[in-house]
């Protein structure tokens, strides 16, 4: 079985490096500091290599051991976590594809199985949910490191046990991690309900490009390179727009066109009640997601990426 067939090559591994998605949010990198402290039990010293994150999760423990580039050349095992393919790796993605052997664990249904050993679990809401089941069956001791990480990335991948995918089994995690010394209260507002002021003057753009089409279904706003640059916007400033959006009465699909620097395109993050499965949508447009967050890049100027995006929003919502 797969799950065995990883700890064979874990405890095989001298060398480790752990990677994941680029633009990490809470769930890769707590999943990757999670896979981190767990191998330490095993007696080995994984890199984590992320080149840019977010300030927001410093307080995570371990956060500060993170590598912006490996150590290696050649890993003896590189494991990817909380990511669909190996285009979205971007930083660290040589390491991947230079490693002996690789393993991914995932939570994404649409997923490239592009490892050597793959567990993806398609129906849980978060990868750090994957990954404590994995540690579970490992007989992995839960420290209070562990539980922090991994309660991080069950709640920021849940809107803070909101949306889809939640079941009574998260909770019984989340109640466990609790027990073995999460902080919940400080979990929440570090890594959920903290905005830094960029992101207050974000918010005041969003809301004023706000535009509705299709009876007020679709709700759409853009963020330009110069709107960073003004309001000092660093990378983890815009999470939360495009859910801001979403929950606007009556809107059924939210869509924020954040302008990419040097890519001549916008980046369209999409938000549903999935009803509407907007990875789907996304898909079409090369990109991926779950069914109610999904993203993909456009090429063009704003008003090209506005119209493709609206076009093909157009499309699901009336087939
Ligand atoms: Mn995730």
């Amino acid at each position: 079985m797969t799950l065995d067939d990883i700890l064979v090559e874990l405890k095989n591994a001298k060398t480790i490096v752990i990677l994941t998605h680029e633009s990490p949010d809470g769930d890769a990198i707590s999943s990757s500091l999670s896979v981190m402290h767990a191998l330490a039990q095993f007696g080995k010293n994984a890199d984590v290599v992320i080149p840019e994150h977010a300030k927001d999760f410093d307080f995570l423990p371990g956060a500060d051991q993170i590598l912006n580039n490996g150590k290696e050349e050649q890993y003896d095992l590189a494991i990817s976590v909380d990511c669909t393919d190996l285009k979205r790796l971007a930083g660290g993605k040589e390491f991947f594809e230079t490693a002996k052997k690789t393993v991914e664990i995932d939570h994404h249904s649409v997923n490239a199985m592009f490892a050597d050993y793959n567990y993806v679990d398609p129906v849980s809401p978060s990868c750090c949910q994957v990954l404590i089941a994995m540690f579970e069956y490992y007989g992995v001791e839960i420290t209070k490191e562990i539980a922090n990480c991994i309660l991080t990335g069950m709640i920021t991948d849940t809107g803070g046990f909101q949306w889809g995918g939640v079941t009574p089994e998260t909770f019984e995690f989340a109640a466990e991690l609790i027990r073995k010394g999460a902080k919940i209260k400080e979990i929440c507002r570090k890594a959920l309900r903290n905005k830094t002021k960029a992101h207050c003057k974000l918010e005041r753009l969003v809301y004023d490009r706000l535009e509705f089409y299709e009876n007020d279904k679709i709700a759409i706003s853009y963020i330009t390179i110069e709107d960073n640059q003004n309001t000092g916007a660093k990378l983890g400033d815009e999470e939360g727009l495009t859910e801001m959006l979403r929950d606007i009465e009556g809107v059924e699909v939210a869509v924020l066109l954040k302008e990419k620097e040097g890519k001549n395109g916008y980046k369209a993050s999409l938000r549903s009640h999935e009803t509407i499965n907007v990875s789907e949508i996304c898909l079409l447009l090369g990109g991926g997601g779950h069914p109610g967050a999904a993203g993909c890049f456009i090429p063009g100027t704003l008003e090209q990426a506005k119209a493709k995006i609206l076009d093909a929003i157009k499309h699901a919502i009336n087939k």
